[in-house]
């Protein structure tokens, strides 16, 4: 299963590139406020929508999923939480667990992480992070991964080690995946407008000291977060 997940968490990730394709060719209008000194999310915050979903999970086993939506100075999103919720945790025709369950035989589909932003466990995070969209583009976004997962811990309390069901002081992929969906550019399509970033991690390595390589602690391979230590 381990083996599944790991080409799970790959795909999941290029779809995200597609969808990310189809948010970038509605935010041109973001790079005319690149240089404005107030944030696009206080001006136009993208909320949490209806928070309205009828999906009931039907797989025999459901993957804790927690989606962390990344919104920068100048890279906002234009939809709320709740459409996204539903592409990612939705059994409907088109939607993500309805494709799972499809294609998996009815074995895996993702449940939503509970939370308290936004609407409440919907499995969507939405973090403002207080800088413009760093437009890594081919270079790593895994240090700014960082931030974010550590902004939406902050932000929202969300629990970690209720997720780490073996005690073991890691998370699996079985036990809790997280995406990120980036406001802004997918640079595998090459759009880099307000920033891009490419779309594919499978873990956090991240050169915080800028010794060139990535010692064995939290921030530069995995991160620790309530005391336990995922992605490394
Ligand atoms: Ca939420
Ligand atoms: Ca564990
Ligand atoms: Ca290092």
């Amino acid at each position: 299963m381990q083996h599944f997940l790991k080409h799970l968490r790959y795909f999941l990730i290029l779809s995200v590139s597609l969808l990310l394709f189809l948010i970038s060719c509605s935010k041109k209008e973001d790079e005319s406020s690149s240089t404005s000194s107030s944030p696009c999310y206080t001006t136009t915050p993208s909320d949490k929508g209806s928070c309205s979903s009828n999906s009931t999970l039907t797989a025999s086993t459901k993957v804790p999923l927690l989606m962390v939506r990344v919104q920068y100075n100048n890279a906002c999103f234009s939809s709320d939480e709740t459409t996204w919720a539903n592409k990612m945790f939705g059994t409907s025709d088109g939607q993500m667990n309805h494709y799972l369950a499809e294609t998996t035989y009815s074995k895996y589909q993702f449940s939503p992480a509970s939370e308290t932003s936004g609407c409440t466990n919907d499995g969507v995070i939405t973090v403002n992070m207080p800088e413009n969209h760093p437009n890594t583009q081919k270079n790593s976004w895994a240090c700014y991964a960082s931030k974010a997962i550590t902004e939406a811990d902050s932000s929202s309390s969300f629990d970690f080690a209720s997720y780490d069901t073996d005690s073991n002081g890691k998370l699996s992929v079985t036990e809790l995946q997280v995406i990120f969906m980036v406001a802004g550019g997918e640079s595998a399509s090459s759009i880099n407008t307000p920033g891009g970033i490419w779309g594919m991690a499978t873990a956090l390595l991240c050169d915080v000291n800028g010794d060139g390589s990535y010692a064995d602690e939290s921030g530069e391979h995995g991160i620790t977060l309530d005391n336990v230590r995922l992605w490394g």
